[in-house]
């Protein structure tokens, strides 16, 4: 073929990225029997190694379970109902009540990710990497079309029903939509993460430091590795965090050695900041996932939520395609948005807390003091703690 050939296929959906969202939205629909494609930016080696969340809560390992599919996607081990924090180097163990039965995971994002990749093409699915400026066309009538480049030079068309935005915060298809149909809604924490990923294994599942220095967090990936984050300023640069600063910093908001100062393989700065856009649909475009929602990574939801989406969404195709009801669809975005204003509040709430309670630079001595009393309210009343553990195995 030249460079100017064209094809032209037809299928149900077209799923626009090859993250969580989009891979397991891809596994749901071809398991239900519907055709799709999924369409991804990059090398399938560069998504399968890129490491980000680690926490796959209750409910998501549970819809997995019921699709039959968690014995050969969920990785890593199972949540013990228990966070280690440090309070002004003091330890403060809080066992959280759950009714949950062992079915959250510290499961690393790219383990995931490369264990639905491995089921999707196993089971005949249609993945293409590489796939070069891929654009929605027409999704707000009856019949839209996604168009892309491969590796070759060969543009592609495909004629599809539905066009599942999957592909982030920074994707093309939120982007495709209109000005004026979304409304945006944000906060901005006023602080950033340090995230850093190092060959150190951690004595315990989780490890979260309360200290004036500001939040420090420890986070098992795997028997030999941890993710370490630092609260910092948002003008900080990564490569003012030398090792040696990292762990002085690590060792100090802990009030205690870390176990092995273990190579450092990354350095990530991360805004904290909650967004929703809404509605997560535009005509035939639906988003899912980080396209349509960011929440704080000291919730640990992120992933969660972009599990659940393609959880409502394929559960909406399928109706419509096999009974011709379109109602599921129809409530997509206010049945997801639900569900991630619950996330978001515990998220807020749960980021202010942690953060108010250590650094005062940021929010002052009277924040300190409502956040310490709501962490001693975790510890010493029933209904808080259980109420806590609900939203972190997301049973709530
Ligand atoms: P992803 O995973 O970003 O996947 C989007 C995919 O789309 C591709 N793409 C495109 N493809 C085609 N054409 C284009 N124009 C494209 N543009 C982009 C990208 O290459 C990519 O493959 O989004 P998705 O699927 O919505 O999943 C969201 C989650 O990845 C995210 O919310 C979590 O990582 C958030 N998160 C956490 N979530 C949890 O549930 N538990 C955690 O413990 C947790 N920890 C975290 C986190 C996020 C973090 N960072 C990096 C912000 C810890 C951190 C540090």
């Amino acid at each position: 073929m030249s460079e100017t050939d064209e094809t032209v296929e037809n299928t149900t959906v077209v799923i626009v990225g090859g993250g969580v969202a989009g891979l397991a939205l891809g596994t749901f629909l071809l398991r239900d029997g519907i055709d799709c494609v999924v369409l991804e930016r990059q090398s399938r080696q560069y998504v399968e190694q890129r490491q980000r969340a680690g926490v796959v809560d209750s409910r998501a390992a549970r819809m997995f379970r019921e699709r039959g599919l968690a014995d050969r996607v969920l990785g890593g081990v199972p949540f013990e109902p228990l966070l280690n924090f440090r309070v002004d180097g003091e330890t403060r163990p809080l066992a959280y009540a759950t009714d949950d039965h062992g079915d959250g995971r510290f499961c690393p994002q790219q383990v995931l990710v490369r264990n639905l990749i491995d089921v999707f093409l196993g089971e005949g699915g249609d993945l293409r990497f590489e796939a070069e400026d891929v654009t929605p066309e027409d999704v707000d009538g009856p019949r839209p079309r996604v168009r892309y480049r491969d590796g070759a030079g060969v543009t592609h068309t495909l004629d599809c029903a539905y066009v599942a935005g999957c592909d982030g915060d920074h994707g093309v298809s939120r982007a495709s939509i209109p000005e004026g149909i979304l409304a945006r809604h944000s906060h901005e924490y006023g602080y950033a993460w340090l995230t850093v990923l190092a060959d150190a294994p951690a004595n315990h599942q989780s490890m979260m430091a309360i200290h004036e220095r500001g939040f420090a967090g420890q986070f098992a990936r795997g028997p030999l590795a941890s993710r370490f984050y630092l609260q910092c300023p948002l003008d900080t640069a990564v490569e003012e965090w030398t090792d040696d600063r990292v762990w002085e910093e690590v060792e100090a908001r802990f009030g205690e050695p870390v176990a092995v100062r273990g190579p450092i393989t990354a350095k990530t700065l991360v805004p904290l900041r909650s967004v929703v856009h809404d509605p997560m649909t535009y005509g035939r475009l639906y988003l899912l996932g980080d396209a349509a929602h960011l929440v704080p990574p000291m919730s640990a939801k992120g992933m969660n939520l972009a599990l659940h989406d393609a959880d409502v969404f394929a559960a909406a195709v399928l109706r419509k395609v096999s009974e011709g009801d379109a109602s599921l669809l129809e409530a997509y975005s206010a049945t997801c948005l639900k569900h991630v204003w619950n996330y978001q509040a515990f998220a807020a709430w749960f980021t202010d807390l942690m953060h108010d309670a250590g650094d005062v630079s940021y929010r002052g001595e009277f924040r300190r003091r409502l956040a310490r009393a709501e962490f001693e309210r975790l510890h010493g009343s029933e209904s808080a703690n259980r109420l806590f553990g609900e939203f972190l195995t997301g049973l709530n």
